[in-house]
Order: structure tokens, then sequence, then C-alpha cells
């Protein structure tokens, strides 16, 4: 019954920490900011309609031909802590037929607060060359 009684605080214990952890978890934020698209080649015989993710949160940017230089006026509030993944898409309506096009030759895992820019580029099927840069502050 002891044994029962201890274990049952153990486990108590154990669940109040993980409230705990899971409470400090949900407080981590990242906040995204001068989040800018230039094409220099677009991919589409249309327009490309380009979008960010950080840490898996969307971030739309809009319609890119080329010579478009886009910065824009929002920002992302990242609903967890660094590290995160970073990549960048083209939206094709993620129909099952043709998905959006993951344009990453890998995904960026960021560390560090800051700001960063990448070339995206790509000579294959999905020919296309951009650059994009964003800042990472801490919240
Ligand atoms: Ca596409
Ligand atoms: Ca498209
Ligand atoms: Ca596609």
């Amino acid at each position: 019954m002891l044994r029962n009684t201890t274990g049952r605080r153990l486990m108590t214990a154990t669940l109040a920490l993980a409230c705990l952890m899971a409470a400090a978890t949900s407080q981590a934020a990242v906040l995204v900011t001068n989040v800018r698209v230039k094409c220099f080649q677009k991919n589409e015989i249309g327009q490309d309609e380009i979008f960010l993710k950080f840490g898996g949160q969307r971030f739309n940017m809009g319609n890119f031909s080329n010579g478009t230089d886009y910065t824009s006026p929002n920002s992302l509030l990242v609903n967890q802590n660094l590290p995160f993944y970073q990549e960048m898409w083209e939206d094709d309506g993620n129909h099952w037929y043709d998905g959006d096009d993951h344009w990453n030759t890998f995904d960026r895992f960021l560390t560090a607060y800051g700001p960063y820019g990448y070339p995206n580029i790509d000579t294959g099927p999905q020919t296309h060359d951009y650059y994009y840069w964003f800042t990472l502050n801490s919240v």
C-alpha cells in the first residue's frame, strides 16, 4: 500500500512537472520580421506564388514575376523556440495531382536570432532564381 501511495505521488509529481514544461514550451515564440523576396527568374508560365515556412508555419509572400522585389509589411509569430526549420515553397493549390513545390535545396536549420539572406536557385525541372531575406527576433 505504501509502495502504491509512493508510486502515485511520484506519478503526480511527474505529471505536474510535465505540465509545467508544457506551459513553458507553449510560451516560447520567435517573431519573424523584414521578410523580403526578390525574383530574378520565375518558374511558371504565369506568376509564381511564393510562401515561406518558419517552424512549419506558413508566411505568404504573394505573386512574383521576373524583377519583382517585395518586402512584406507583416510579421509572423512562430509558436516555438529556436532552433527550427525554414523552407521556401511555390503554391500550386496543393492538389493531389499537383502538390505545392518545395523549393529548398535543403531545409535550413535556424539556431540564432538575427538577419538571414539566402539564394534559392534551381536549374532542374523547377528552374528558378530567387533571393530571400528575413530577421528572427526574440520576444
Ligand atoms: Ca509550381
Ligand atoms: Ca504555382
Ligand atoms: Ca507542383
